[in-house]
């Protein structure tokens, strides 16, 4: 998939039912597969109504045809649009011609994210940007949008980017200095080496916070519902998703399988999952529900431990604690508050106060929901970001601490300063894809779907 050049097809829009649906051709030149669906050349970046026929002559469809003459294009190829009109099979017929027609220009079937691929490797975006392309496409919510398109537009490479000319300087004058050892200590007084690395640091922080919120932004969070059984915990479901997803009874031991509702609050996504009441049980239908809330817990970015009035301190909170990911905050609740008189008596365990039945204390509950998972709230320029983003900046951040340390001890240590630069510098150009090794490349974009 690296380097094949053989012109390239799909689909780009859903599939499905619509009033126009757009197939896509790239490839090193598409003038003879133009010329062969339209016995015509196309004006570069015209809209030209064009009728498509079958091998009998007959009329496939009516159709807006635009060529991108390269390196004008999204892929940097030239490119050929069909803007069609939107019915599935149509549209399988008109890629079944293009493919027969294209067939002696070696025209083949895209694989996923290929498009988008090859307007990386023909540099008209960066990885990051790429990776912008395919989560503007999977947004969400308003604020995954905004943060993806102005991913999109560079804001998040042209900060990597700074930082890691800021670091080449840095490397410049170091290097340039190791010619001439006697000139090591003044070195790094005199070229103030050490403030630059420190706003280096600052800055390499500062873009690790945003990034951090990039990600919840992008991925949310998995909120574990857990406790005993009958305390609320599917009525604190349908709450937060306003409607009846779960279903609820008095009876102890309702829900069995794991039940999983998406919402969103002030934009973040919540994956919320309502679990089978904790507790030892010999029925073996319940018992398999059981180990399933085990496994939703260990796997919670949130714990939600709820109680109720009713339930007793059996060890339970601690039993949770030993299962969940080390990093993986819980908050406790005390749901039915209608229930109780006095209230005051459960707040001072410093437990939320609730009720699933009137919605009572419910936006305090979303207030400290993201506040456990460390959502700082909607910021000016957010950007979205990934897992893989964040592992970057944190391995560089490691190795800017490490050269810091280095500066620190001075004498002789700047060979080892000027590594650890590199290193930071490396992990940096990974983000945009400069430095990337091809199989991580291949496993980025085949996340893509095919046509984009
Ligand atoms: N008064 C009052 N009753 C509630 C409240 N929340 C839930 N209940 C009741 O408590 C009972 C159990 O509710 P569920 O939501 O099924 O409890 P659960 O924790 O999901 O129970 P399991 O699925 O068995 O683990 C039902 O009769 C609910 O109507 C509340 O805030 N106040
Ligand atoms: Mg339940």
């Amino acid at each position: 998939m690296m380097t094949r050049k053989l012109p390239i097809i799909a689909l780009a829009t859903a599939p499905g039912k619509a009033g126009v649906g757009v197939v896509r051709i790239s490839g090193p030149n598409l003038k003879s597969i133009t010329n062969s669906l339209f016995q015509k050349e196309l004006s570069p970046r015209q809209a030209t109504l064009m009728t498509l026929r079958d091998a009998d002559g007959q009329t496939i469809d009516q159709l807006i045809a635009i060529y991108f003459l390269a390196p004008s294009s999204f892929t940097g190829e030239d490119v050929l649009e069909l803007q069609c009109h939107g019915g599935p099979r149509l549209l399988e017929l008109v890629m079944k011609r293009c493919l027969e027609l294209g067939k002696d220009n070696g025209l083949v079937i895209a694989e996923p994210g290929e498009f988008t691929l090859r307007a990386y490797l023909n540099n008209k975006i960066d990885l990051a940007q790429a990776e912008a392309i395919a989560d503007l496409i999977d947004a969400q919510s308003e604020a995954a949008v905004r943060g993806a398109a102005r991913s999109l537009q560079g804001a998040f490479s042209e900060d990597i980017n700074e930082l890691i000319e800021e670091i080449t300087q840095l490397r410049i004058l170091v290097e340039s200095t190791l010619d001439f050892p006697e000139e090591e200590i003044e070195f790094l007084e005199n070229a103030l080496a050490r403030e630059r690395l420190a706003a280096v640091k600052t800055k390499l922080e500062s873009l690790r916070d945003g990034a951090k919120q990039g990600k919840i932004l992008r991925d949310g969070i998995q909120l574990v519902l857990a406790g005993a059984p009958n305390v609320g915990k599917s009525s604190l479901l349908n709450r937060l998703a306003g409607e009846e997803v779960a279903i609820v009874t008095p009876i102890a031991g309702t829900t069995r399988d794991r039940v999983k509702e998406s919402i969103t609050i002030e934009g973040v996504p919540i994956h919320i999952i309502d679990t089978a009441g904790l507790r030892s049980t010999s029925d073996t239908v319940e018992a398999k529900g059981i180990e399933r809330s085990w496994e939703a817990i260990r796997l919670a970015d949130l714990v939600i431990f709820l109680t109720d009035p009713q339930s007793f301190d059996d060890g339970l909170r601690e039993q949770i604690l030993l299962e969940i990911p080390a990093k993986c905050p819980i908050l406790e609740v005390i749901n039915k508050s209608d229930l109780t008189k006095a209230s005051s008596e459960n707040t001072s365990k410093e437990a939320i106060l609730i009720s699933a039945k009137t919605g009572a204390g419910l936006d305090a509950l979303k207030r400290e929901i993201l506040e456990m998972v460390g959502w700082n709230g909607p910021q000016e320029g957010a950007i979205l970001a990934r897992r893989r983003h964040l592992d970057c900046l944190e391995r560089a951040s490691e190795h800017i601490a490490r050269s810091e340390q280095f500066a620190a001890n001075g004498n002789n240590s700047l060979e080892l300063f000027a590594e650890e630069l590199f290193l930071a510098q490396n992990h940096l150009g990974q983000i945009t894809g400069k430095l990337l090794p091809d199989d991580l490349l291949g496993k980025i974009f085949s996340q893509f779907c095919i046509g984009k």
